[in-house]
């Protein structure tokens, strides 16, 4: 395996590797839990790693549950927007918001935690899911003069592609490292995730190929 250290001014993101996300979680992605292993072996090459961490308060408008007979993965009409209405999920200081306890987090410089609004739901790891409010990474990375950002982790078709889209907007240079993620895939939402994210100028690699 190639284990050269990227160049300076990359960063590794680190997407919501969290326990809700991973098999037995409130929102489980599968095969979430095959990326820690990666992900770990990854995160040697990089000397800048930020996490982020879903992190909502236990009656936020993402969740089903706060709608009054609204079905899970429904999809509501927000004041920004559409909308989908999840399974509770990452409530704050809960387990299932937890990192997965195999995940190295001890050496990140930064955890950035986002949806802990209660009117709005952040995907992003830059702005919230009214593409207005920002979680202060972008002028982050900026500061610490980083260029490229190389993603990883789940959910690829949500939380992974929305931070990808945003980076590219702000003038990263962006990567996703795709043996390194996993999708939710909710009505082709995954395969749409991969196109749109092309289109926009995301490159994709391997934990290999990186
Ligand atoms: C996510 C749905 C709701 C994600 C977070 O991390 O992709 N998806 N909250
Ligand atoms: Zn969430």
């Amino acid at each position: 395996m190639q284990m050269t250290a990227m160049a300076e001014g990359t960063c590794l993101l680190m997407i919501d590797i969290q326990n809700d996300f991973c098999p037995g979680g409130a929102l489980a992605v599968a095969g979430g839990d095959e990326i820690v292993a990666v992900v770990n072996r990854l995160q040697g090459r990089f000397a800048t790693r930020v996490l982020t961490q879903d992190w909502h308060p236990a009656d936020h408008s993402s969740f089903a549950e706060t709608h009054e007979g609204a079905a899970p993965f429904s999809i509501v009409q927000m004041a920004y927007g559409e909308q989908v209405l999840w399974p509770r999920h990452c409530v704050q200081g809960s387990h299932g918001a937890r990192f997965h306890a195999d995940l190295v987090t001890d050496t990140a410089d930064l955890i950035v935690r986002k949806g802990f609004r209660s009117a709005i739901d952040s995907y992003s790891a830059f702005f919230e899911n009214d593409k207005k409010t920002t979680t202060g990474l972008g002028g982050y990375l900026r500061e610490r003069e980083i260029g490229h950002v190389v993603l990883v982790g789940l959910a690829t078709d949500f939380c992974v592609c929305y931070s990808a889209l945003d980076a590219v907007g702000l003038g990263f240079k962006v990567t996703v490292a795709t043996d390194a993620c996993r999708g939710i895939d909710l009505d082709g939402s995954l395969g749409a995730a991969m196109e749109t994210m092309a289109a926009q100028g995301v490159n994709f690699a391997t934990s290999e190929t990186l």
